[in-house]
C-alpha cells in the first residue's frame, strides 16, 4: 500500500499536480489483502470499445484521478469523507484494447474482489458497457440489487446496431439476467429521441420507472430523488452516473451528449442525497471524455466531484 500524502504529511495535504496519481490521495494498492477494512474501494475501468458515437472514454479514469482534490470537509454537510471512511484506490481492472469480451471480464473480476472484501466498490469508466461487469460483480453477493440510472438515455436496448452487447444495452440484459430488480429501477433525466416505443414498452412491463428530463424540470430534483428512494426502497442498491446526463454546458466531454439536462449543482446533491439514505452496495461514473489535463477538464472535474459526494454520502449514513 502505497500513501501519496505521505510526503507531505507534516503540511497537511498535498498540491494536486504532484505525487501518484490516485483518487482524492487515497492510499494506493493493487494487492487483495490490502482490501480488508476497507469502507470504499475505488475502480478504473478504462475502457470503450463498445460504443455507438464518439470514442475516448478510456482516458476517463485517469483524467478522473487527475481532477481530484486532496481530503477535507464537506462546506455543506460538514462531513469529511476520507477521514470518516477507510477509502483505497485499486487501480485499474487489467482491460485489454479492442476485446471488450476480455476487458468485461477483467473488470467483473476486479470489481468481484472489492466486493468479497466487503468493501463498496466505486468504478470510473469507461463507456457505459461496463454496468454490465461492475453491477453482476455486486448482484452475484447480494442478489438481484435496486438501481437509480442517472443517464439521458435508457440503456435498455436490445441491440444498437445489431450488436446485443454495446453501450446502449447493459440496463436490459441486466434486467432480463435478473441481476437488477426492475420494480426497484428508476432511471433519471431520460430525454432527446432515443430510445423507441419498443424499448419504453419493455420498460413498462419490467416495471421500471422513467423519470424523463421533463419531470426533473417540472417537479424539481427534491422530489424526482424522493421519487428515486421510493422506487429503491430497502435492500443493496447500486448508483450508476452516466455523464451525459448533465447539460453538456457541464460535460462537454462526453461519447452521445444530449443539450437540456441537468445542472451539476443538482446531480451532485443527488448523489450525496441517494447514497446517504439508500443501501449502496456499489456506484459506477462513466461516460466521461476527457479533453484536457488535470482540473482544467471540466467533465472529469464533475465527474471527480460526483464521486466525492457519493462518498460523503456513504459517510453520512455510516456516522
Ligand atoms: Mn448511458
Amino acid at each position: 500500500m502505497i500513501d501519496p500524502l505521505e510526503r507531505w504529511r507534516k503540511y497537511g495535504e498535498k498540491p494536486d499536480f504532484a505525487g501518484l496519481l490516485s483518487f482524492g490521495g487515497a492510499p494506493y494498492t493493487e494487492d487483495p489483502a490490502d482490501l480488508a477494512g476497507a469502507d470504499v474501494a475505488i475502480v478504473g475501468a478504462p475502457t470503450d470499445d463498445l460504443v455507438s458515437d464518439r470514442p475516448g472514454t478510456r482516458f476517463g479514469p485517469r483524467a478522473i484521478r487527475a481532477a481530484g482534490c486532496p481530503p477535507g470537509p464537506h462546506l455543506e454537510a460538514k462531513v469529511d469523507a476520507f477521514e470518516q471512511l477507510r477509502i483505497v484506490d485499486y487501480g485499474d481492472a487489467p482491460v485489454l484494447p479492442a476485446d471488450p469480451a476480455r476487458s468485461h471480464e477483467a473488470i467483473e473480476a476486479t470489481v468481484s474482489e472489492v466486493v468479497e472484501a466487503g468493501a463498496v466498490p466505486i468504478i470510473l469508466g469507461g463507456d457505459h458497457g461496463i454496468a454490465e461487469p461492475d453491477i453482476r460483480a455486486c448482484a452475484k453477493e447480494h442478489g438481484p440489487v435496486g438501481l437509480v440510472h442517472f443517464d439521458t438515455h435508457t440503456d435498455t436496448g436490445k441491440e444498437v446496431f445489431g450488436v446485443e452487447v454495446s453501450h446502449g444495452t447493459p440496463m436490459y440484459r441486466l434486467v432480463e439476467q435478473g441481476h437488477v430488480d426492475g420494480a426497484r429501477y428508476a432511471q433519471i433525466g431520460l430525454r432527446g429521441y432515443w430510445p423507441g416505443e419498443e424499448e419504453l414498452g419493455w420498460q413498462r412491463d419490467k416495471g421500471v420507472t422513467a423519470i424523463f428530463m421533463h419531470d426533473v424540470r417540472d417537479l424539481g430534483i427534491r422530489a424526482v430523488v424522493e421519487r428515486a428512494i421510493e422506487v429503491a426502497g430497502e435492500g443493496p442498491t447500486f448508483l450508476s452516473v452516466d455523464v451525459d446526463v448533465l447539460d453538456p454546458v457541464y460535460a462537454p466531454g462526453t461519447g452521445t451528449p444530449e443539450p437540456g439536462g441537468m445542472t451539476s449543482a443538482d446531480l451532485l446533491w443527488a448523489c450525496r442525497e441517494l447514497a446517504a439514505r439508500l443501501e449502496l452496495v456499489g456506484a459506477e461514473v462513466v461516460e466521461v471524455i476527457p479533453t484536457a489535463v488535470g482540473s482544467a477538464d471540466i467533465s472529469a472535474l464533475v465527474a471527480d466531484r460526483t464521486v466525492r459526494e457519493i462518498l460523503t454520502g456513504i459517510a453520512m449514513r455510516r456516522r
